[in-house]
């Protein structure tokens, strides 16, 4: 592959350490599998070198290559080099990382800036894939097996397995050299869609109870309330990806999932669009981020009416500036 500089490349080569790979905080398989392949690598390339994440690997990331070596931050170190992956900012992390020096490695738009080693690129369809181009400049023979496939696992979720927009010619070309390289896509996909509890599927059960309609049809949501974890044996990372149901319906054009973190006092919200709307700006006047098509942030509310309130008149906001409702104001009761 034909690449330009890289400025983080030599950054890295000169490197001593220590050095600190961060995934954000309640992980998804992009950032958990970029940070698990740079890890795996600058290990491999002889790097005193640590991979960290403020929370506990969840359930159905634990199968990736090298995840039980992941250490939970904060912790003590002070690191020469902190590089958080697939995320808008160090922010992110949600745990205090010292570093002297800090650079970041996604595929968000906007965000946090640390310097002219940042590796950002918002048409890449995975941190991932960006990675995978950051490795192959450097060694494309030190990428084995384990890497690869922590690769793989961060393009095929990000993508919705090679189904959502950001799927393209470049998307399966980079697929197939991890292929080559020992990544192994059914492997991949039964760990993520065939390992479900059936804790997870009475969650699923309760959360669906909470799906409604909003604006015409134009709008679904549903809501998780922390003692649907507690009443299901389920956990917080349990919540991920069932944004996904009330997207599914005909004729919704912005799906979110409200969730409830009883710890931190605040909403969670996930945002999906289906191409009309870009979810990203709703997310940003929430003081949150994302893509157009995915997003997130965080409301804090006295209960679930006031974030919804909150998050449905941004919503309703965004369904406006496209053109979708005639007034940004509430049209049902
Ligand atoms: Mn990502």
């Amino acid at each position: 592959m034909v690449e330009h500089s890289i400025p983080l490349l030599e950054l890295l080569k000169e490197e001593e350490g220590p050095i600190l790979v961060a995934s954000h905080e309640n992980p998804d398989a992009d950032t958990l599998g970029s940070a698990l392949a740079l890890y795996l690598f600058l290990k491999k390339k002889g790097k005193r070198v640590v991979v960290g994440c403020k929370d506990k690997v969840p359930h159905f990331l634990d199968f990736l290559p090298g995840a039980e070596e992941v250490i939970r931050l904060p912790v003590e170190e002070v690191f020469n080099l902190a590089i958080v992956v697939d995320a808008s900012g160090f922010y992110r992390v949600n745990a205090e990382v010292k570093a002297f020096k800090k650079v970041r490695i996604d595929h968000h738009i906007g965000g946090d800036f640390y310097g002219e080693q940042d590796y950002i690129d918002p048409e890449a369809p995975s941190t991932t894939a960006l990675i995978y181009r950051l490795l192959c400049a450097w060694d494309s023979s030190a990428i084995d097996e384990d890497i690869a496939n922590n690769l793989y696992a961060g393009l095929a979720t990000d993508t919705g397995f090679f189904k959502y927009s950001n799927t393209n010619a470049e998307t399966f070309r980079i697929a197939k050299e991890l292929v080559e390289l020992g990544a192994k896509p059914h492997w991949t996909y039964v760990n993520f869609a065939e390992r479900e509890s059936i804790n997870k599927m009475k969650l699923i059960s309760k959360v669906l109870e909470t799906l409604t309609l909003h604006e015409e049809g134009l709008v679904a949501g549903i809501i998780i309330l922390d003692r649907f974890f507690r009443e299901t044996g389920c956990e917080y990372a349990d919540s991920e990806g069932l944004v996904n149901y009330p997207r599914s319906i005909e004729g919704v054009e912005v799906a979110y999932a409200l969730i409830e973190n009883r710890e931190e006092g605040l909403w969670k919200v996930s945002l999906r669009s289906k191409g009309r709307v870009d979810v990203a700006k709703i997310a940003q006047s929430l003081g949150g981020g994302g893509h157009k098509y995915a997003s997130g942030c965080k409301i804090r509310a006295e209960d679930y009416r006031g974030a919804l309130d909150e998050l449905l008149s941004a919503v309703r906001e965004g369904l406006y500036v496209e053109g979708l409702i005639k007034q940004a104001v509430s049209q049902t009761a």
